[in-house]
This record gives structure tokens, C-alpha cells and sequence, in this order.
């Protein structure tokens, strides 16, 4: 409620008052998410403007400072490998991918963040540079499933020559089902966590 009210000062007080009672920060973290996606649907019917979408990034942002050292504690699990992770072309929405990069590391893998806006050639050139064993992609406006989807063509054209066809997961929160087979990709998700996992069983062979 508060976040969606944007009272930054109320969401704060909140946070610290639940991570003190001993919820969880992922616990915490679900629920400004959910925040969010309700900002944005404020947004969507015009009754908050783009500088309410700001304002709501500001806050999460704080809000992933406080939560810091309970997520630490929390995402700490087994996993090896490399991921190559970024925001596709014409996207710059990177609080996301941010939070999957910080699971991903705690969980032990070695992860390469391209940052956002990626135009699809660097993606393959990282790709061939880095050697990854999952790419991830982070993609939250319709506009940019495109250039997600020339980048998966683009991976996908590389694999065909050199036979190794590298698995993909993209995630951002309008991302399902039908943008995954629309893009080409693997898997998908809307939750950093199972993330994780995706990449944890793709690197286990599981
Ligand atoms: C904050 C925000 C912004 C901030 C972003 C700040 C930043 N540094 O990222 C700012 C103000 C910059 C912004 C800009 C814009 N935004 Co905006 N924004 C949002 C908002 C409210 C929240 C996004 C967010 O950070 N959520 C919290 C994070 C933690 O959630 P998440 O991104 O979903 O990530 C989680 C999972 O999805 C997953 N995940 C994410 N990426 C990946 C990748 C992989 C590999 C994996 C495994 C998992 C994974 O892990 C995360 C943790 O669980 C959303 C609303 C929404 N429904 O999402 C709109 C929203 C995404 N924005 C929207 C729009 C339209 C815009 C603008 C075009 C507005 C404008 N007129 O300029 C611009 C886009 C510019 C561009 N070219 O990118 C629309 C997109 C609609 C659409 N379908 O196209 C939305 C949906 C709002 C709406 N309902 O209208 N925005």
C-alpha cells in the first residue's frame, strides 16, 4: 500500500520494522515487487506519471539497501558456472537484473553483467568471449521483445556453426509464456530466485 502510495518514508519504516521482526528479505523484497507492478498499473491508467515510475525505483532501490545483509544471509546455496547476463536493446530497466546477478553470485556462480540497452551483436560477442554456460536476458517493455528475439536468433545462428547451442532464460515482470516462445528462449521467469534454480539445473545437467 505504501509503495504503491510512493511514501518512501512509510515503505522504509516498514521494511525496518518487518527485517527487525525477523521476515525474511525476500519476504520483503516479493512484496515491494508487488508494490511495483502495482505502480505500474497506476501508471498504465495515467493515474501516476513517469515520475512516479522514478519515484518507485528510487525506493526499491532503498529498499534493496536495507534488505542487503538479510538477502545475504538468505541467498547463500550451491551452484558453479558462468552466466552472461543483460538488459536487451531498447530497454533499460536494471533493478531486475541487478537483483538476479546478486542471487546468482551469492549461490556461487560467475556472472558477467553487459548492464542494459545490449544490442544483440555484443551479446554473441561476449558470448564467444566469455564462454558462458547460460545467458540470461532481462527484457520489462513490450518494445524491446524484439530485439530479444533477434538476439536469441543471432546465439542461435552462432550455435548451428559451432555446435554448441548455449541455453537461454529470460526474465523480467511482463514476461510468460507466450514472449518465451515469441523471443525462442529456453526458459522464463519473473522471479530471481527460480532463476537461480533454472540455472543451477541447467549446470548440474539435472
Ligand atoms: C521502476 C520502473 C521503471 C524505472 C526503471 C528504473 C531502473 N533502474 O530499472 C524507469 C522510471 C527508468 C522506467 C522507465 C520506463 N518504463 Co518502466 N517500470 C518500472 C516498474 C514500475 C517496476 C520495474 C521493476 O524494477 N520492478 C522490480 C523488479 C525487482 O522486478 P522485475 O524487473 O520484474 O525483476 C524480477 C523478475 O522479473 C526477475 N528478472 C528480471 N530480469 C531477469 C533476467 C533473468 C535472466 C532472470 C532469470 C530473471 C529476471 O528477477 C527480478 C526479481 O525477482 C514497472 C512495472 C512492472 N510491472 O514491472 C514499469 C514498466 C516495466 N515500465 C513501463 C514503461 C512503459 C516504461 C517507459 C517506456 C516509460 C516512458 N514513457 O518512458 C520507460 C522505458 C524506457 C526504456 N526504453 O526501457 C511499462 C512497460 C509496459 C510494456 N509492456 O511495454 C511497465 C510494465 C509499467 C506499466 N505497467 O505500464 N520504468
Amino acid at each position: 500500500m505504501a509503495m504503491m502510495a510512493l511514501d518512501d518514508e512509510q515503505v522504509l519504516a516498514l521494511v525496518e520494522r518487518a527485517l527487525e521482526e525477523g521476515v525474511s528479505g525476500l519476504s520483503v523484497i516479493n512484496a515491494c515487487e508487488d508494490g511495483m507492478r502495482k505502480v505500474g498499473e497506476r501508471y498504465e491508467r495515467q493515474e501516476v506519471y513517469l515520475a512516479g515510475l522514478i519515484m518507485a525505483g528510487e525506493i526499491f532501490r532503498q529498499v534493496m539497501t536495507v534488505s542487503q545483509l538479510s538477502l545475504e544471509v538468505e541467498m547463500t546455496g550451491t551452484g558453479s558456472g558462468k552466466v552472461l547476463l543483460g538488459t536487451v536493446a531498447g530497454d533499460i530497466h536494471n533493478i531486475g537484473k541487478n537483483m538476479v546477478r546478486m542471487a546468482l553470485r551469492s549461490f556461487g556462480f560467475t556472472v558477467t553483467d553487459l548492464g542494459v540497452d545490449i544490442p544483440p551483436a555484443r551479446f554473441l560477442e561476449e558470448a564467444r568471449a566469455f564462454e558462458p554456460d547460460v545467458i540470461g536476458l532481462s527484457g520489462l517493455v513490450s518494445a524491446s521483445y524484439q530485439s530479444m528475439r533477434t538476439t536469441i536468433e543471432l546465439l542461435h545462428e552462432e550455435a548451428a556453426e559451432s555446435g554448441r547451442r548455449l541455453p537461454i532464460v529470460i526474465g523480467g515482470g511482463t514476461i510468460d509464456e507466450r514472449v518465451c516462445e515469441f523471443v525462442g528462449a529456453d526458459y522464463w521467469t519473473t522471479d530471481a530466485m527460480e532463476g537461480v534454480r533454472i540455472c543451477q539445473r541447467i549446470t548440474s545437467g539435472v
